[in-house]
């Protein structure tokens, strides 16, 4: 006789409900960002609730430099509504306006043990061979377990665009939902977190790493702010293979296959429909390029006249920071009153 497993206490809803997405303000944004995070959700923002965050708060866990660190988050802010983000039908906040997120972040670290954190593989692969580690580095997943939370207390299925080696840090925020609710009798709902890996896209000068926004030799990274000969200069000087004609296998051809991906991105098809229709690796970066602008030069536009009138983008970030406090206190309330403080008034 077969024994069954006995049913999941908080099973995962098959439907997305929300859509939370960050982004760092960490350098300016690269195809990397657009193509596998926001273009994604800004196709979704009618199908799901979406926030997006400038979450400058993470971005704190690297050196910055705190006399660019405002421009940046408005830079972020500014790229993520000229790629489409609507306002009206979507939330966009900056994390450190909302102050639901530290708390939260603060009473959760309260209910995590050290261990638990520091045996995250991000933080032993990020932090091996440091002389000095900043705690944030320890911290940051238990401050996306309350970004997360924040926006999902309630238990509904929230997507997160990030890639699988992220899971752990996701399936914290379950842990610790869990965890308030038997330790401390909070009623949280235990959110259905799940990743929504986008495409992959490497550097065009090493496709052996991904395009990174603060990596500090740019000549592979095609940021969404560069002119047409920049993107000319870069994709027409990509690393490609030896090998004849034009094959799509990222193992054996990482450099023409970074370019079929990001190809295939820009056109809604598959990498390997792409790659039947080159023969030479020049049309295809010839191709490439163009389509690279095709995209890149609306959103550029658009995003000059968004940074043009400064008072109307903050205007939209303390409309987006209501709208997002209008969802996050309810979850902070529910968590500091399973710790038992002493509500204010
Ligand atoms: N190369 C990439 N390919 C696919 N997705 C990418 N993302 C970043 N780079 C690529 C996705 O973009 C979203 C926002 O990223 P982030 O700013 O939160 O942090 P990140 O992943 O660390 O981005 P960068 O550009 O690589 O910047 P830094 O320099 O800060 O490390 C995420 O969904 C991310 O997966």
């Amino acid at each position: 006789m077969s024994r069954s497993a006995p049913p999941d206490p908080h099973p995962v809803p098959s439907r997305p409900a929300r859509r939370l997405t960050g982004v760092q303000p960490t350098g300016p944004l690269q195809l990397g960002n657009l193509l596998a995070a926001i273009k994604p959700m800004v196709d979704s923002q009618d199908d799901v609730t979406t926030v997006a965050l400038v979450a400058d708060l993470h971005a704190l866990t690297v050196e910055h430099d705190p006399g660019a660190q405002a421009d940046l988050t408005l830079h972020v802010a500014a790229v993520l509504l000229a790629a489409g983000l609507d306002p009206a039908r979507s939330i966009l906040a900056v994390q450190s306006h909302l102050p639901e997120h530290p708390s939260a972040h603060y009473l959760l670290e309260s209910a995590t043990g050290y261990g638990e954190a520091a045996r995250m593989i991000q933080f032993r692969e990020k932090s091996a061979g440091r002389d000095s580690v900043p705690l944030a580095l320890l911290s940051y997943p238990v401050l996306m377990a309350a970004d997360i939370l924040l926006y999902a207390g309630d238990g509904q299925l929230v997507e997160v665009p990030v890639g699988e080696d992220q899971d752990q840090h996701l399936e914290l925020a379950r842990t610790l939902a869990r965890r308030l609710n038997r330790r401390y009798g909070a009623t949280l709902g235990v959110p259905g977190v799940r990743p929504f890996a986008g495409a992959r896209i490497m550097d065009l000068a090493d496709p052996s790493r991904k395009m990174d926004k603060s990596n500090p030799s740019p000549a592979g990274v095609l940021f969404v702010l560069d002119p047409p000969e920049a993107v000319r200069r870069k994709v027409g000087r990509a690393v490609t293979d030896a090998g004849a004609g034009v094959g799509y296998d990222p193992l054996t051809r990482p450099g023409v296959s970074n370019l079929l991906e990001i190809l295939r991105c820009l056109l809604g098809r598959s990498p390997a429909e792409v790659a039947t229709a080159y023969s030479s690796n020049s049309r295809l970066k010839s191709d490439l390029t163009e389509a690279v602008i095709a995209v890149l030069q609306p959103l550029q536009e658009a995003y000059r006249e968004i940074r043009s009138d400064p008072a109307e983008l903050r205007r939209v970030l303390a409309g987006g920071a209501d709208r997002a406090r209008a969802l996050a206190a309810p979850t902070l309330a529910a968590i500091q009153d399973a710790f038992g403080l002493l509500p204010p008034g």
